[in-house]
């Protein structure tokens, strides 16, 4: 295996990259591999990434290896094993003229943005290359970016592994357990407050939520609500969104990614469908993953659904599908 890694991240001088970019280097995410980053920003603000450099210089990362920045994606993307697609344009801000509200709008100009990402990734990303969006709308952002790229070999997934992390913390305090007792932790769908987080097929020390959480009342009033919502709640407190809770979460996408699931455990991601569990082929949709010791990471295609957790699935599924129709035209 390589000892270097190649690392791009978009939207680098955003809230969350601050939090995300530091924590590539240290030794953790990517172990003793030395690591080369390429930060990417759009050109109004491209020239703040000179001062996180210095910072990166000023902090003491013995594996921090190159690090550049730039304003051009295709420049950054030679060749490289990760890409951190984290930038996007949010919700409210005044774009064109325009004050951005609507999701089909986010949708639009978004979508412009993961065609021309999407490209230079398929032309010059590593054949095996990992691509995690992290920007909204995440899934159908991915769903741009790999039908432009037109690659299989490299894998496309949309983050929802905080979602997966939110929701192992509300039933760790329903059940009194460790949040590190709390395995196969599975959101099926959207990463939109349609998800459905799967209290059924979780591990809880080792047992089905089906069997602990004897509960539908708490299930449906409390617990999908608060972790379909919990991303208003931070943004309601806070004033700002998840950024430090999201950094982490994408680390352990990338962790999960780089080393061998252990048996009976799962990981939160959206990828393509291949029409498992009965998603219609080709949309990015949450599923249980795992990594094989080769490095493949696969679809979990054991866990059976109830007809409860069916109903609450298609509801995404069904978002998912209008969302993909919303964006066909930037469809190849
Ligand atoms: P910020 O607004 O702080 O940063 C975004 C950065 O992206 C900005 O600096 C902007 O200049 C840059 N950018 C925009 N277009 C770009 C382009 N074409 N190329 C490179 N950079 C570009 O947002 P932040 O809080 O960091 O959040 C980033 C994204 O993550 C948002 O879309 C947000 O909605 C999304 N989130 C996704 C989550 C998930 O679980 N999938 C959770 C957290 C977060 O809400």
């Amino acid at each position: 295996m390589s000892s270097r890694v190649k690392v791009v991240v978009t939207g680098a001088a955003g809230q969350i990259a601050y939090s995300l970019i530091p924590r590539l280097v240290d030794g953790r995410t990517f172990g003793n591999k030395i690591v080369d980053l390429y930060l990417v920003e759009i050109p109004q603000v491209v020239s703040k990434l000179e001062g996180l450099v210095m910072e990166l210089e000023d902090s003491y990362f013995p594996q921090m290896g190159e690090v550049k920045y730039t304003d051009d994606f295709e420049e950054a993307s030679h060749n490289a094993d990760w890409f951190l697609l984290v930038g996007s344009i949010p919700r409210g801000i005044v774009y064109e003229g325009k004050k951005i509200e609507e999701r089909s709008d986010l949708l639009k100009i978004n979508g412009g943005i993961f065609v021309s990402q999407g490209e230079a990734i398929g032309k010059y990303g590593k054949e095996n290359a990992k691509i995690l969006v992290v920007g909204n709308p995440a899934n159908t952002n991915a769903l741009i970016g790999k039908n432009a790229a037109g690659k299989d070999s490299q894998l496309w997934m949309a983050m929802t592994m905080l979602d997966s992390s939110r929701a192992k913390s509300v039933i760790s305090k329903k059940t009194g357990s460790n949040i590190s007792d709390i395995k196969n932790m599975i959101i099926w769908g959207n990463h939109s407050p349609t998800m459905y987080p799967d209290v059924e097929n979780v591990l809880i020390c080792d047992k089905a939520g089906s069997e602990v959480i004897n509960d539908m009342d708490w299930v449906e009033n409390t617990f999908l609500p608060t972790v379909q919502q919990r991303g208003k709640a931070v943004i309601d407190s806070r004033g700002a969104s998840s950024a430090t809770s999201a950094a982490k979460a994408a680390l352990d996408t990338i962790i999960a990614c780089e080393n061998p699931t252990e048996e009976g455990n799962s990981f939160s991601a959206a990828v393509a469908s291949d029409g498992a569990y009965g998603v219609p082929e080709g949309l990015i949709c949450g599923y249980p993953l795992f990594t094989l010791a080769d490095g493949t990471v696969e679809i979990k295609r054991d866990q059976s659904l109830s007809e409860f957790a069916k109903q609450k699935f298609q509801i995404s599924i069904d978002e998912l599908e209008s969302e993909r129709e919303a964006v066909k035209h930037l469809l190849k």
